[in-house]
Parts: structure tokens; C-alpha cells; sequence
């Protein structure tokens, strides 16, 4: 068993392979320690946008080849209204920038591929029960493997845990603010083995509630109906799904081909930040630190940022021994985390049927998307947002001044 590496990595989805990986071609040991099975974290079906950031940094990393092969490339999405449709221009309003439809279980299995062909060390079950010496230069991991324990020494702790993860909790409390917002209704997803009615995803409001229609490839539809937060699977038979799917998304002239569903899972909706994202000699990456609700399309490409900037401010210190980044950690992923915790709560707020919303809040509703379609840049914002900050931007709102809440409003 290994007991010392450089890095030790909490989590195998994307932030922790994806952190693995890029170290590794840059000469830096880690070993990533996962409490699932290969095949249970190769399985889990879960995002399926990504920005060109997301991209782009998959091919550094030498783990894009499926990817470019297989990725959907878009230029578009379209927002629909009680079955009036709008086309958001992306590459035409960002001066074109586009998005690809890749799954997040393709790319865990992708970046597990590439570690492993490389010796790498991905242990699977194999759970973190604890990290010490936070504050010292060689922290420790506690960790469990077939029922017996055992101990990781490194010079820092990565905690790519998810939400339920233990890195989060082990930054002291009283240095800790949560910021979070539960939104009175869920997703219900479906992976359905029939060929996609749409070429762009569909974004759709409607009364009875919110609908999404994604993709996985030519053969395989990925689609999302609004449900009650008190619903379970046992009150969506698949007919249900269907009916409300062909009402939600319907508009003149459009059929949704139906087919076989193959997988249902039902998703919270979540708005959640926790900062710091360090302390000491651990650094959160990723779902440990933030959730969004997935109307925006952001938890996996907000996961791959952190990871990029945590490996950037690690080889900052490896290779000129400068802790600069390192220290600048939080401050620097909080101005991109709260730029898109506010699109993604505009997009939630924006698309769906909230029951405890005032007919005021629905005119004002309705009034959002009108502006949309009327004005080029309302459509520019959200497109700028949706494709992801470029870099240019990116670099402009890490360097400009920060506005936050003064301390009082916090
Ligand atoms: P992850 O949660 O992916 O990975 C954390 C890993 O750490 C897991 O494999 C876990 O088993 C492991 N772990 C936890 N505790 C551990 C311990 N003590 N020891 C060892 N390992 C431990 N985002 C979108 O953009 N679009 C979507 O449609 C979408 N749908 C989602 C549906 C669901 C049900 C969920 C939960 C999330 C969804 N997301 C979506 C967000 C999702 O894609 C995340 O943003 C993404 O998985 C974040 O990646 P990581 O930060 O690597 O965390
Ligand atoms: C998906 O394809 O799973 C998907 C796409 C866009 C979203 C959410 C999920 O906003």
C-alpha cells in the first residue's frame, strides 16, 4: 500500500481524476482514493455540457481524443416559453464560442483510462475517514481498503470529495460561511434509447413546469421533467414522463419521438457555497465547495475550473516554490463561483413553474423572456455566460475589484 505521495487526492469524478492527471504529465506523484467501485463511479449519469474551457483543458491534460472524436458540437440552444421557441444564437452572440454535449461518465472513464495506463494510482474502495496536520507541511490521510486502515502522508491534500465528501467539514467550523438556497422543486432525468427530436437542446418553461431536452449521441435522448421535492420514482411511471414531456417541450409543427427509458434518477435543486475552499494544507476543488443547480449546465465545468487553478497554484509552488497562488486560492474561485451561481440561479429562477411563486413574480417572468426576444443583448448575456467566460474575461474578474456584501449583510 502506498503510504507517501505529493498530492493526495479525495474523489475520483472529474475534479480529482481530472487534478491527477494534469499533475502527472507534469511530473508530480499523486494517488487519488475513491469510496466507490470503478464501475459504480463510471456509471453515474450526471452532467453532459461542456464549455470550450472544459475542453480545452481535457486536451492539456491528454484525455480528449474520445472527446473530440465523439463530442457534439453546438452553436446553439433554444429557450421555449409555453411553446414559443427562441433560438440563442451562442457562436453568433460570443463571436464564436460553442459548447459540447460529451457525458461526465465518459469522461471518468476517460481520465481513469489514462491514469491507470500510466500506473497511476487510483485506489478504489477506498475511503477517506479523516485528514491531520492540516497546518503542518506534511498532512496526513486516513484511509480504509478492504477492511483494514491505513495512512497517506503528502505535502497537500486535495478534497475533490463531491458534496458528501469529508474535506469541506474539516476546515474548523468558526473560519467557515455556508451560503445556501434550496429551490422548492427537483429534477426528474431520464436516458432514453431513442434518437434525439432536436438537434440544440430545448430549455422549456411551461406551466405545468419545467422541461429539458439533452442528448447523448445520435442513438441516445437525455431529458429532464420539473418534479415536486416530495416526489418519488414510484409517481412517474414512464408514461407520465412521456405525457409531460410531448406537453412541456410540444410546440406547432414539433413531435417528440418516444423510446425505452433506461435510467431514472431524480436531482435536488440546489444553490450552495462554502468558503474557504482551503485550509492549511488542504484545497477544495468542485462539488466539496460549491453546488449549483444544473439549469446553467455549470457543475462539471465549475469543477474543471477549480482543478485547473488549484494545478496551476500547485505547480506555482512546485516548480518556483511560490505559495502566492496558493494563498490567493479562494479569493481568486469565489469571483468565478458567485458569476456563475448567479447565472445558474437566473436560469433556474428564469425556467421554472415555482409553486410558491406570486402572479407578480410570473408576470415578471414573462416580462425576462420577452427582453430576450427582443433584445440582442439580453440573448448576448446569456449566451456569454452559457459557452463560459473566455479567458479574457475569466482574467479580467479575477484582477478587477471585487464588490461583495459588507460584512454586516453576509
Ligand atoms: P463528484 O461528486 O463527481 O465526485 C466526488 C467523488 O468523491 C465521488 O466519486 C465520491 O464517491 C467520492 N468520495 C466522496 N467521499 C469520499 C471519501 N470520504 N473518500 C473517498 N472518496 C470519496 N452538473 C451539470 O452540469 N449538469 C447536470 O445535469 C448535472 N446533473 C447532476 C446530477 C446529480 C445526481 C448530481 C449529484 C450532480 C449533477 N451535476 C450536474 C453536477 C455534477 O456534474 C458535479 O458538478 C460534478 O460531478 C462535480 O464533480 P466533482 O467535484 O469531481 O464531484
Ligand atoms: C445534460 O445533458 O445532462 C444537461 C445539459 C444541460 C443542462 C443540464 C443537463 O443544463
Amino acid at each position: 500500500m502506498i503510504h507517501h505521495t505529493q498530492v493526495g487526492i479525495i474523489g475520483a469524478g472529474p475534479a480529482g481524476l481530472l487534478l491527477s492527471q494534469l499533475l502527472h504529465r507534469q511530473g508530480i506523484r499523486s494517488v487519488v482514493l475513491e469510496n466507490r467501485s470503478r464501475a459504480r463511479v463510471e456509471s453515474r449519469q450526471r452532467a453532459g455540457l461542456l464549455e470550450q474551457n472544459t475542453v480545452d483543458i481535457l486536451r492539456q491534460a491528454g484525455a480528449a481524443d474520445r472527446l473530440d472524436r465523439e463530442g457534439l458540437v453546438h452553436e446553439g440552444v433554444i429557450l421555449s416559453y409555453n411553446g414559443k421557441r427562441h433560438r440563442i444564437g451562442l457562436s453568433e452572440l460570443t463571436g464564436g464560442s460553442r459548447v459540447t454535449i460529451y457525458a461526465q461518465t465518459e469522461i471518468v472513464k476517460d481520465l481513469i483510462q489514462r491514469r491507470l495506463d500510466a500506473g497511476g494510482d487510483v485506489l478504489f474502495e477506498a475511503e477517506a475517514t479523516a485528514i491531520e496536520g492540516l497546518e503542518s507541511d506534511q498532512p496526513t490521510i486516513h484511509y480504509t481498503s478492504q477492511g483494514e486502515k491505513h495512512t497517506l502522508t503528502c505535502d497537500f491534500v486535495a478534497g475533490c470529495d463531491g458534496f458528501h465528501g469529508i474535506s469541506r467539514s474539516t476546515i474548523p467550523a468558526s473560519l467557515t460561511t455556508v451560503y445556501d438556497k434550496i429551490y422548492p422543486y427537483c429534477w426528474l432525468g431520464i436516458l432514453a434509447k431513442v434518437p434525439p427530436s432536436t438537434e440544440e437542446l430545448i430549455y422549456a418553461y411551461h406551466e405545468r413546469g419545467f422541461a429539458l431536452h439533452s442528448m447523448r449521441s445520435s442513438e441516445i435522448s437525455r431529458l429532464y421533467v420539473q418534479c415536486a421535492v416530495t416526489d418519488t420514482l414510484d409517481d412517474w411511471p414512464d408514461e407520465r414522463i412521456w405525457a409531460e414531456l410531448q406537453i412541456r417541450l410540444g410546440t406547432t409543427g414539433w413531435t417528440l419521438t418516444e423510446g425505452p427509458i433506461l435510467e431514472k434518477t431524480i436531482t435536488p435543486m440546489r444553490s450552495f457555497v462554502s468558503e474557504p475552499m482551503q485550509f492549511g494544507r488542504l484545497f477544495l476543488a468542485g462539488d466539496s465547495a460549491h453546488i449549483v443547480p444544473p439549469t446553467g449546465a455549470k457543475g462539471l465545468n465549475m469543477a474543471v475550473a477549480d482543478t485547473e487553478q488549484l494545478f496551476n497554484a500547485l505547480m506555482s509552488w512546485y516548480r518556483e516554490g511560490s505559495s502566492a497562488d496558493l494563498d490567493n486560492y479562494t479569493e481568486c474561485c469565489m469571483r468565478r463561483v458567485w458569476r456563475v451561481q448567479e447565472f445558474s440561479n437566473f436560469m433556474t429562477e428564469l425556467l421554472h413553474h415555482n409553486p410558491e411563486r406570486s402572479s407578480f413574480d410570473t408576470h415578471l417572468q414573462a416580462s425576462r423572456f420577452n427582453q430576450l426576444v427582443t433584445s440582442r443583448t439580453a440573448s448576448a448575456l446569456i449566451a456569454e455566460n452559457y459557452v463560459g467566460l473566455a479567458a479574457k474575461q475569466a482574467s479580467a474578474l479575477m484582477r478587477g475589484s471585487l464588490h461583495q456584501p459588507t460584512l454586516s449583510e453576509r
